[in-house]
């Protein structure tokens, strides 16, 4: 490994003035969102065009030396921070958005576009974009097609995966690979953007995307319904997804992350008294839908209150119930995020069992237990254990295991979850995995330290 200083002056000779080595904004990318993460790094380089990003990547391949590509560093398993001294290849200034194509019903945008300006750019345009999540403001659309991100729409228009038509890239080999063309049927051959998608930046640096854009209904509700019991709330959940075409979202959280996102947050409670489990349920369609919820609600057993709204800054209000539980969990110091599915049969008795099977683990820890209901996605936090400290997530990503779930459902493995592959991954799979890893990034260039186990 050659020295920080030959190393800074070679990267400038490959992509220019774009490389920073000053420690005070090397260290601005260096930690994770959750604070869990530290890392440390010789510099960071932010490209603004695809060719610096291959220059880039052919010299680090040159010189050994390995990349942690990163977005808006909303990622919350330690993927996108170098934790063993990586340079880090910053993608936001591959901010360029063409014009939206509204005949197509599509957008090609840069690697470093966000989410929120995707999302201002296509309802300009009379289109809607079908992922959103709660990081919308500085996720980006390389970060999010890295991680195939999930997030509060999934239900009705599937994850990033499923809005890729096309992607630029850069390989670990140097090589730029571009397919940006849109079509909607096109089976000429393996389809990369699904491989890149979800790859976490240890195949590919995707420096572009075309993604497809969803109708945007004119009327939208958000209700939400205060329930019993776990049971109640996975029984309304199904009833929900049965019923209701123009559902939206689906998600659940309970009266512990209520109380601590009203305290934090300083908002007040909706409802005047305390119940088991809440669903944030949304529906939008072109004509009112709310008519339509209401039915669904009131067929639903064990709904004791509910709370509903329409006009878009009510409607915010309600979500901030939802969406501020990462916020307010990260104020109680670094949680372990445990992002995980379980099949929809197995969720009452999984999410029943979570607080003792940590207990067990960290009798001091807190869990808290929140998510993406409708399709079988919890968050499990757990606060109070030392960030080094995994056997919590050991034991809860066991339990996953036993009900038949996945051990990341939309975050991905990162460095976090890697030495839990196999929990949800067979052997076979993972040498698969690490073939089209050696053939797409022959010398482990490319964020070597995530997503597979290390290789003993
Ligand atoms: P980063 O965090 O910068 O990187 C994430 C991973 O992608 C890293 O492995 C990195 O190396 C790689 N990467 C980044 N950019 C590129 C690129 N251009 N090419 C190749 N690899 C790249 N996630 C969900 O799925 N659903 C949610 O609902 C959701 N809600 C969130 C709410 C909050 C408040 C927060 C903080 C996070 C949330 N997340 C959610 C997690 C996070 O926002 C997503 O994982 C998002 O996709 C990360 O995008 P990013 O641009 O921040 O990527
Ligand atoms: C969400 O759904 C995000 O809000 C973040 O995926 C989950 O904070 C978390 O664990
Ligand atoms: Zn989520």
């Amino acid at each position: 490994m050659v020295g920080q200083e030959v190393l800074v002056r070679q990267l400038i000779d490959a992509v220019g003035p774009q490389v920073v080595a000053d420690p005070e904004v090397v260290a601005s990318y260096t930690t994770d969102w959750t604070g869990r993460f530290v890392g440390g790094s010789p510099a960071v380089v932010r490209p603004t065009t695809t060719e610096q990003v291959a220059a880039l990547v052919e010299t680090c391949r040159d010189l050994g030396v390995p990349l942690v590509p990163q977005g808006g560093n909303t990622g919350l398993v330690g993927g996108s921070v170098p934790l063993h001294d990586e340079v880090v290849l910053s993608l936001r200034r591959l901010d360029g958005l063409e014009p939206v194509d509204s005949l197509a019903g599509q957008v090609t945008a840069g690697a470093g576009v966000s989410i929120g300006q995707l999302h201002a750019a296509a309802d300009d345009a009379g289109w809607s974009y079908g992922i959103d999540l709660g990081s919308r403001e500085s996720a980006t659309v390389g970060g999010t097609v890295a991680t195939n991100a999930g997030g509060i729409h999934m239900i009705r228009h599937g994850d990033t995966r499923a809005q890729l038509l096309g992607v630029e890239a850069v390989l670990g080999t140097g090589a730029v690979v571009s397919h940006l063309g849109g079509l909607l049927k096109d089976n000429t051959g393996y389809h990369l953007p699904s491989l890149l998608c979800g790859s976490e930046g240890t195949l590919g640096v995707v420096t572009a995307a075309r993604l497809r854009l969803v109708p945007a209904p004119a009327r939208r509700t958000t209700a939400i319904v205060a329930v019993g019991s776990i049971d109640a709330a996975v029984s309304a959940a199904t009833g929900y997804r049965r019923s209701l075409t123009v559902l939206e979202a689906c998600e659940l959280f309970l009266q512990p992350g209520l109380e601590l996102v009203c305290r934090t947050q300083h908002l007040a409670s909706p409802f005047a008294d305390p119940h088991a489990a809440y669903l944030l349920v949304e529906v939008a369609d072109h004509t009112d839908p709310t008519g339509d919820l209401a039915a669904a609600t009131d067929a639903a057993h064990g709904v004791e209150e509910v709370v509903v709204a329409t006009d878009p800054s009510r409607r915010a209000d309600l979500w901030r119930f939802r969406e501020a539980h990462t916020e307010a969990i990260n104020s109680l110091g670094p949680p372990h995020k445990l992002d995980v599915t379980v099949p929809a049969g197995a969720m009452v008795q999984f999410i029943e069992a979570v607080p003792a099977v940590v207990n067990a683990r960290a009798p001091a820890a807190r869990t808290w237990l929140f998510g993406h209901l409708g399709d079988g996605n919890i968050h499990v936090n757990v606060t109070g254990v030392d960030p080094d400290d995994d056997r919590v997530d050991a034991a809860v990503f066991e339990l996953v295991a036993e009900h038949g779930g996945s051990i990341s459902a939309e975050h991905g493995i990162g460095t976090a979850k890697r030495r839990y592959l196999h929990l949800s991954r067979t052997p076979a799979e993972i040498e698969a995995f690490r073939a089209v890893k050696r053939s797409l990034d022959p010398d482990g260039v490319l964020n070597p330290n995530v997503l597979l186990p290390a290789a003993d």
